[in-house]
This record gives structure tokens, sequence and C-alpha cells, in this order.
């Protein structure tokens, strides 16, 4: 039996010490979580389901149901991953929160999802700045069952390996195209626009404001527009952008992306509410409430 990595540190956190392995990776304290803990996923959860109920994308909401989540408590990543695994190959992994970019993306590459194993405070409800249990949990987790988003994944993260050896610039490519799909990223079903993206279906003002607000642009999916596009992270977006179904999505992937990359680094980013004469409109954003000081 191979021993788990070594452990490197204890982390103080507000929750007592949690062991970290060498590659991050914590063990789900599940027995430590408290009432409150398990409170606020209840609230979280029954909120988000009662809004997401059709403006989510109908694969993402059968996939939820289909992983037992429940509002009762906080899911065992070990019940999710007896689900998961037979279903795509996927795991869940504990980590402490954001991991350097290269863990992350060896993480996806094998098919192990990291997941933050610490929810949220009362008092953090309505917005967490970074990614807690609840977003990583409920919003990421559920298309994971998804075969070809769970293959896109997957390529997304042998992609990320590969552009951080080529450079800064490339990685910054990457990153949109995993901001602009993966977190807030939009589908036409056949009854119209729903939602896919996790930092999307994990925030109430923003499974609204994607779908029904008059302020953003919503835009066909175009890889290279995508990775050209720059994002504000403290702000709704100022632009969406749709795919037609998930094999768009996977499709994306097939291309090398070094060419990709050397092309746009010879062109200027785009500023994230701007509407290109090339871009395929779905909704053209009347830019209400946007913020005016400098763009990302
Ligand atoms: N780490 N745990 C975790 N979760 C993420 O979503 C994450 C990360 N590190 C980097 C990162 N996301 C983004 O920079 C991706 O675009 C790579
Ligand atoms: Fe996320």
């Amino acid at each position: 039996m191979n021993m788990p990595p070594r452990r490197v540190e204890n982390l103080h956190t507000d929750k007592g010490k949690v062991p970290v392995y060498a590659t991050g990776i914590v063990d789900q304290p599940w027995d430590s979580y408290s009432a409150e803990d398990h409170g606020v996923w209840k609230v979280l959860y029954e909120r988000q389901r009662a809004l997401l109920k059709g403006r989510a994308s109908d694969e993402f909401l059968q996939a939820q149901d289909a992983m037992g989540m429940s509002p009762d408590h906080i899911p065992k990543f070990s019940d999710i991953n007896a689900v998961l695994e037979p279903a795509t190959g996927w795991t869940l992994i504990g980590v402490e929160g954001l991991l350097p970019e290269l863990d992350f993306f060896d993480h996806l590459a094998n098919r192990r999802f990291p997941v933050t194993w610490w929810i949220r405070r009362p008092d953090q409800i309505d917005y967490i700045e970074e990614p807690d249990l609840f977003h990583d949990l409920f919003g990421h987790v559920p298309l994971l069952m998804l075969p070809t988003f769970a293959d896109y994944m997957a390529a997304y993260g042998r992609g990320g390996v590969k552009a951080h050896g080529i450079g800064p610039e490339a990685l910054v490519n990457l990153t949109r195209l995993y901001w602009y799909t993966v977190e807030f990223g939009l589908i036409e079903q056949a009854d119209g626009l729903r939602i896919y993206g996790s930092g999307i279906v994990s925030s109430a003002g923003e499974s609204l404001y994607s779908l029904e607000s008059e302020a953003p642009n919503r835009i066909g999916f175009d890889l290279e527009r995508i990775m050209q596009t720059r994002y504000r992270i403290d702000t709704y977006q100022k632009t969406y952008f749709v795919i037609d179904s998930f094999q768009q999505l996977m499709d994306a992937t097939a291309p090398d992306f070094t060419p990709i990359y050397q092309r746009l680094s010879e062109q200027s980013a785009i500023p994230a509410g701007d509407v290109l004469a090339s871009d395929h409109v779905i909704h053209r954003g009347s830019g209400e409430g946007w913020a005016t000081d400098a763009d990302a």
C-alpha cells in the first residue's frame, strides 16, 4: 500500500490544525464540521437549488441529484467519490484553498478535483472572496459526472501543465479560458440560455444577473477571442460566453494551443466589456452599473 505523501506542515486554521500533504492534499475532516457548518451548507444549497431551477443547465441539476447531494449535511468526499469515480474516473481531494497553478493543473490532468475542505462562516453567506467548500463542491463537482465535461477538464489540466512550461503569457490565455467557461460559462439549450459556470451557480446574485440583466454582453463561444479577453474577479462579469454544447468545449481543446498563444502574444488584450465586429452577439449589454475603474 503506497504511503500518503509526506506531511509537510500543520496548517493552523481557525478550525484548528489541519494536516497538509506535500501536494496540498488534506483529508476532509468531516467529523469536525460543526452544526453551524452544516447549517451554512443547508442555507446555501436550498437557496441555490431554488434559484437554479430553470436557470442552470439540465445536465448540472441532474448530475447534482445523481451524486446524491442533499441540503441535510455537507457531503462526504468519500461518498461522492463512490459515485463519481465509476462514472468518469474523477475523484475529489481535499485542499486548504487555492493551489499553485502547476499543482492545480497536475491534479486536473490526473482527474483529481481539489475541493476546499472548509465552508464559509454564516456572516459570509452572500459573498466570499476565495473559493470555499460550497463553491467547489456545489459548483464545480456535479458537471464532472458528464463524460464530455469530465474529459474537457482533464484536457484543460494537461493544457495547463504544458502552458506552464511555455510561459506566463500562455498561462494568462489559458486562465481566461477557465474563467469564461468553467467558472462563468453559459450554455444554449433548446429551451433557452442556461448556466453551467461554477462561479455563477454558487452565487445567488450572479445566477440572476448572468441570465436576466440587460447590462452584460452575451457572446457566442470563440476560443481565441476568450483567451484574449480580460476579466475582473471582484464584480459580476461584463461579458458571458455561450457554448452550444459541452462537446463544443471539448472539441475546442483538440488543436495544439502553442501556435494560438504565439498569435495572441502579438495582439493586445480585449477589455472585458468590449464587443467586436467579429463577435456572434447574442445580447449586446447596456453596460449599466459596470465598474469604470481600470479593467482587469
Ligand atoms: N486552486 N484549489 C484550487 N482551485 C482552483 O480553482 C484554482 C486553483 N489554483 C489556480 C486556479 N484555480 C486558476 O488560476 C486556474 O485558472 C488555473
Ligand atoms: Fe472555481
